[in-house]
């Protein structure tokens, strides 16, 4: 280590979400000062923010939870098989409790700039509070979705009443009742939220771009006797889940068989099958429903017949039944999403073909009509897996801007660090599975990596650490050739950047979270030869 270079802390590690605690806890478990920032009030990160109505994961609580801790996975009680929003912050918050990690954290502050110094090799990082902190490290834990994607309607400003984004819902809550609602967007949030807000209000008008294929969720309480048999052998459950493509689905039965091989009443019973199991595990119906247009599109024709047979008016079923690719957006799943359609009060309006075009002081208009509305919520996403990371305004060696290096999509090696950005390192960053896996195994991963490479770099008296550009190079066409071979370059996602206008696109996950570790095991035992020290 460079003697005569003060710096605050070791490391400052950007959110507090399960990314940043979890890097807070090992990095000050292994002795290292950080300082962790944090936008919200508290910890949680996408648990803080999405707040709406019938928000709950996607992925089964038992796995979308921390394993680095026996104690804490054995004492833990989930009351559901998917835990809502609220459970999972109290969650968070039990963690951050159990582990004392608020204290390593400055709330309530953005970070609005980040600057490598070259003679000093420190890391600066600004705020909208005025502090400045430096550090050896930085450690972006953003988040894959953290970053709101409000559209730039024309005369968003002129709207009289109420507007919320999903993603940013206020502690209290709204009272819809008796309110004219409308919701844009159709994505997973748009699609937990429409239920309950339509049991609450007086009239709900729902905007679809591009209609969603969402399986029922089948969510249900969480038995002693499943949870109990779970952790008397929860390293065993741990391990299968890891080796599932997307890190979750331990207990999940995957069918390999093709649906091309199945007789059509096998392929009905099939899919029955996997419908009323519930959720993602639809995907696992037939093995090449990932891979082959043709076999996918049987998936599409089952949910097709479903929202057929539980829609009542058949122009509303029409509109509700998508064209895409089953899973090529992310799948998403529901409590009584498809049903909420048969509400009198509740009314479905196509915008693809005439977008919204502007909002106005009493609603919105598309296609020269106009809507009138107490509240519009925008369930329009995120500017998904690089918009946190780009918000902080982050310039590296010489000078080098971030968002000019990524300008035309990000780049980088193990999606954990990117060249001429020493000593910073993303968890769950694009590049690597991130949102196509479980996120909580993949933060874990992520910060025992990290740990582990910094104490190796110390222990053998480095002070900077590089990916290097030949590696990275190599790494992004690894990450493009395995999302080649799949279905999810034929649609416009947010795993791609489709979804915010501008945005390079470019398919940003690596897929296939078991090669991904395999991977990572291969660095630490070549010694990360492939990154270069200093
Ligand atoms: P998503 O999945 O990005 O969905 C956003 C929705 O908003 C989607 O239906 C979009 O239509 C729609 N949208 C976006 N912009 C517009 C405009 N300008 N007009 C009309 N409709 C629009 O975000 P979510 O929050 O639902 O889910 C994000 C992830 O969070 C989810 O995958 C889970 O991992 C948790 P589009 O499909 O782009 O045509």
């Amino acid at each position: 280590m460079t003697v005569n270079n003060p710096y605050d802390v070791d490391a400052i590690v950007v959110g507090a979400g399960f990314g940043g605690m979890y890097m807070m806890h090992i990095l000050t478990k292994h002795g290292y000062s950080a300082q962790g920032i944090e936008r919200a009030s508290d910890v949680g990160g996408t648990w803080y923010w999405n707040r709406y109505p019938g928000c709950q994961c996607d992925v089964e609580s038992m796995e979308y939870s921390y394993q680095f801790d026996d104690d804490l996975q054995q004492k833990w009680e989930w009351t559901k098989r998917y835990a809502g929003q609220a459970e999972i912050l109290k969650y968070a918050n039990h963690v951050a409790d159990e582990f004392k990690l608020r204290r390593h954290f400055m709330f309530n502050t953005s970070v609005d700039g980040a600057t490598y110094d070259d003679d000093r090799e420190i890391w600066s990082v600004s705020t909208d509070t005025g502090k400045t902190i430096t550090a050896r490290f930085l450690i972006m834990a953003t988040g894959c979705l953290s970053t709101t994607n409000i559209p730039d309607f024309p005369g968003m400003s002129d709207f009289k009443g109420d507007t919320y984004h999903t993603g940013n819902w206020p502690k209290e809550g709204v009272d819809f009742s008796g309110k004219k609602v409308a919701v844009i967007g159709t994505g997973s949030s748009g699609i937990q939220a429409i239920p309950p807000i339509a049991q609450q209000a007086g009239e709900l008008t729902v905007f679809q771009r591009t209609a969603a294929y969402s399986i029922p969720a089948q969510n249900r309480p969480l038995t002693d006797e499943k949870q109990n048999s779970i952790k008397a052998n929860y390293d065993e459950f741990r391990a299968r889940g890891a080796m599932s493509p997307a890190a979750f689905g331990a207990d999940f039965a995957f069918n390999m068989g093709s649906v091309l091989d199945a007789t059509p009443e096998e392929r009905q019973a099939t899919f029955e099958e996997f419908w009323n199991y519930g959720g993602f595990n639809f995907l696992a119906s037939f093995g090449d429903l990932s891979s082959s247009l043709e076999a996918n599109e049987f998936a599409c024709e089952f949910v097709r017949g479903k929202i057929r047979e539980i829609v009542k008016d058949p122009a509303t079923a029409e509109m509700l039944m998508p064209d895409t690719v089953l899973g090529c957006k992310r799948l998403c799943s529901d409590d009584g999403y498809y049903e909420t359609f048969n509400s009198p009060h509740v009314h479905l309006v196509d915008v693809s073909e005439h977008p919204i075009e502007r909002l106005n002081d009493k609603g919105l208009v598309t296609n020269g009509t106009e809507y009138k509305f107490d509240i519009i919520v925008f369930a329009t996403g995120y500017d998904a897996l690089t918009g946190s990371i780009l918000k902080c305004n982050i310039v590296g060696s010489k000078g080098l801007a971030l968002k000019d290096k990524w300008a035309a999509g990000p780049s980088n090696y193990l999606g954990l660090m990117t060249t001429g950005f020493p000593n910073m390192f993303t968890i769950t960053g694009p590049g690597s599975p991130s949102a196509l896996a479980n996120l909580i195994t993949g933060i874990e991963q992520h910060a025992e990596f990290i740990t582990t490479l910094i104490k190796w770099s110390d222990a053998k008296g480095h002070t900077t650490i590089q990916a290097d550009q030949l590696q990275e190079d190599q790494w992004i066409e690894t990450v493009n050739t395995r999302a080649s071979h799949t279905l999810y370059p034929t649609c416009n996602s947010w795993y791609l950047g489709a979804n915010v206008p501008g945005k390079p696109r470019v398919f940003m996950p690596y897929v296939g979270f078991p090669d991904y570790s395999k991977k990572l095991k291969q660095v630490v035992a070549d010694d990360y030869a492939e990154f270069t020290f200093a």
